[in-house]
């Protein structure tokens, strides 16, 4: 796994993995920090940013040297962070990438794309319980250049689905984590949860969720989104987009970020380690998150955790 250990494994392959950004004493604390959290909603499947932002020591690990050093050179000195932080617990997705719902747009094949989805892993990747993720590599590039983004895109997303199925042309690559390492992957990069070998016990609940998973193998990922600030212009559009289309009841998950508002809205921890690592935090202006904590508190139904 070396050759997917270096920042140019990141252009080449579409990911790189950090190794050791925690401590072993400190995984077993925050596995249980969030055991604890959990344990007040048996239901749920991830821990939201709201209560992310309430647990400095689970933000504080998105600041850690090596990994605003690594962000930097994968993502260029212009480093976003998206306030989308949260622990997914349990959730087992099926091949996708993440930027595969919004309709292709010239910026997605556009060869200084940067942009990514940066995972902290708390557990093991194995075979019996997963805990981590499977990846194509390399397929975050287009296959073909044709001088039709929208052609190129519809080739990406046949080779996608061709190697995920069939393992050609690109064979699927189960990542080796540890507990306490971290992926970055490039948003436009095909992954997959690494599924537990036999589900024998295990139920699967709403958005991707698996039940029975033992509790000393839970699976727990802190997940944010990083940039280089040149993509913003080109991404908030597409983050109203999702917002506007979340239907009342549901989690509001686009709509509950788009509303948080740089720095007044942010506990003052996290706006200092921001701005002393130079990491730009782009939200919307005051007026609009304003606009959408209305939408929010219109759409917002019981039970939202
Ligand atoms: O940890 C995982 O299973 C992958 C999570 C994922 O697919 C995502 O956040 O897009």
């Amino acid at each position: 796994m070396e050759q997917y250990e270096q920042a140019s494994s990141y252009e080449k392959f579409g990911f790189v993995i950090i190794r050791n950004v925690l401590l072993p004493e400190e995984i077993r604390d925050i596995r249980e920090l969030l055991l604890e959290q959990l344990a007040a909603y048996p239901e749920r499947e991830r821990v939201f940013t709201e209560e992310v932002f309430q647990c400095p020591e689970i933000y504080r690990l998105a600041f850690r040297e090596k990994v605003v050093r690594m962000l930097k050179e994968v993502m260029g000195p212009e480093l976003c962070y998206y306030s989308n932080h949260t622990v997914q617990c349990n959730q087992f997705g099926r091949w996708h990438w993440d930027s595969g719902g919004d309709p292709v747009q010239e910026f997605h094949v556009r060869p200084d794309y940067r942009f990514a989805n940066c995972g902290i892993y708390f557990q093991e990747n194995t075979r019996k319980w997963g805990g981590g993720i499977h990846v194509l590599p390399g397929q975050h590039k287009m296959p073909v250049s044709t001088g039709s983004f929208k052609v190129d895109y519809f080739f990406k997303r046949l080779v996608s689905r061709f190697s995920s199925k069939y393992s050609f042309p690109t064979k699927p690559v189960m990542v080796d984590i540890h507990p306490g390492d971290m992926v970055i992957f490039d948003l436009r990069l095909p992954h997959s949860a690494t599924w537990p070998d036999d589900l024998t016990g295990l139920t699967q609940g709403r958005n991707t969720v698996l039940h029975g998973i033992p509790r000393d193998m839970t699976k727990m990922v802190l997940y944010w989104f990083a940039s280089n600030s040149k993509m913003v212009p080109d991404f908030m559009p597409t983050l109203e987009r999702r917002a506007l289309e979340e239907q009342p009841g549901s989690e509001l998950h686009y709509i509950a970020w788009l509303k948080r508002y740089f720095p007044d809205d942010f506990p003052s921890e996290f706006a200092a380690l921001a701005k002393q690592h130079s990491i730009e935090i782009p939200t919307l202006s005051q007026k609009n998150c304003q606009e959408y904590d209305r939408i929010f508190e219109d759409k917002k139904s019981p039970p939202y955790y």
